[in-house]
């Protein structure tokens, strides 16, 4: 396996770089992270089901357990909307739990750690947007360090388990299209302005980002993973990469010109928000008002999580 560099760039504390084929793909994503002078616990604790971190003066950020396990990644051949890249329809085991951002990082959250706000709507509740993929790298890396263990985007694998969290519908509530404006903010007749999209048949009550939560959660506790930004996924974006992607643990291609964008945004159509839908942005490109991000903690995350 080729050396992902970008997931090592928030791992460097912990992962052995660039490990030989013998490495399994998680050792990347979520290797043990118990500090190498801590005493080993011969029976580890159950892991919390919910957790949470102080960023600075107070601020603080919940991240929810996701536990291993299998899932359908893509859509159905029969599903008419479906992309290209979202087939095959295939298996995929995530093999070790993590926790994962209750919400999208908001904007309060982004400037306790990076010190500014690169926000076009600006509210403190509202998810941090405009962040290009390097910056939201640079937010991982930054609580890394602060928090002695690792922090890092997730995977596009995981970001689509965690948001079908158990369904196998277009969307985590079901397959009807009608119920999204009860639970995700985005491209209704709310929009104002010049818009990409605008579903005038919807009404979902916000016409730019929302404050994040402000819709319900999904199963696993994990709100907006449908709309109010794009997030960003560690992998590099392939559109045929289904094709050949492993089925444990995937980290997505190998190199690429994007990164893998998820979840739709405020001003996305609701088919953008569907639980397979899988768009791309370049990295290092101009901002975008659609796009934020939440962030992955592997398990165990202990001593230095409080719970
Ligand atoms: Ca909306
Ligand atoms: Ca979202």
């Amino acid at each position: 396996m080729k050396c992902h560099a970008f997931i090592l760039a928030a791992m460097a504390m912990w992962a052995d770089s660039c490990a030989g084929p013998e490495r399994s793909p998680a050792s990347g994503a979520g290797a043990d992270l118990t500090p190498s002078t801590s005493v080993k616990q011969p029976s580890p604790a159950p892991l919390a089901p919910e957790v949470s971190v102080e960023l600075d003066k107070g601020v603080r950020l919940s991240l929810v357990l996701i536990r291993p396990g299998s899932f359908l990644m893509g859509s159905p051949d029969d599903l008419l909307e479906r992309e290209a890249d979202e087939q095959p329809r295939h298996e995929v085991t995530i093999t070790r739990p993590f926790y994962m951002g209750v919400t999208e990082v908001t904007q309060a959250q982004y400037q306790a750690v990076m010190d500014k706000n690169p926000s076009l709507f600006m509210g403190a509740d509202r998810p941090v947007e405009r962040v290009i993929w390097d910056d939201a790298v640079e937010f991982c890396r930054r609580l890394s360090e602060r928090q002695g263990h690792p922090v890092r985007l997730p995977t596009e694998a995981e970001w689509e388990y965690a948001c079908r969290a158990g369904s196998n519908t277009r969307f985590s509530f079901g397959d009807k299209e009608s119920e999204l404006p009860r639970y995700a903010n985005f491209g209704d007749r709310s929009v104002t302005g010049p818009a990409l999209y605008r579903q005038e048949q919807y009404d979902d009550g916000h016409d730019k980002t929302a404050p994040v939560a402000s819709f319900p959660a999904n199963a696993w506790g994990l709100h907006d993973m449908h709309g109010n930004v794009f997030e960003w996924c560690q992998d590099w974006y392939r559109d045929v990469y289904y094709k050949t992607s492993p089925t444990v643990d995937p980290l997505g291609a190998d190199i690429g010109p994007y990164r893998v964008l998820r979840g739709g945004s405020w001003n996305s159509p609701s088919w953008q928000c569907r639980s397979a839908y899988r768009h791309r942005f370049t990295a290092d490109g101009r901002f975008n008002h659609q796009i934020g991000f939440r962030i992955v903690i592997p398990a165990p995350v202990e001593p230095h999580v409080q719970q």
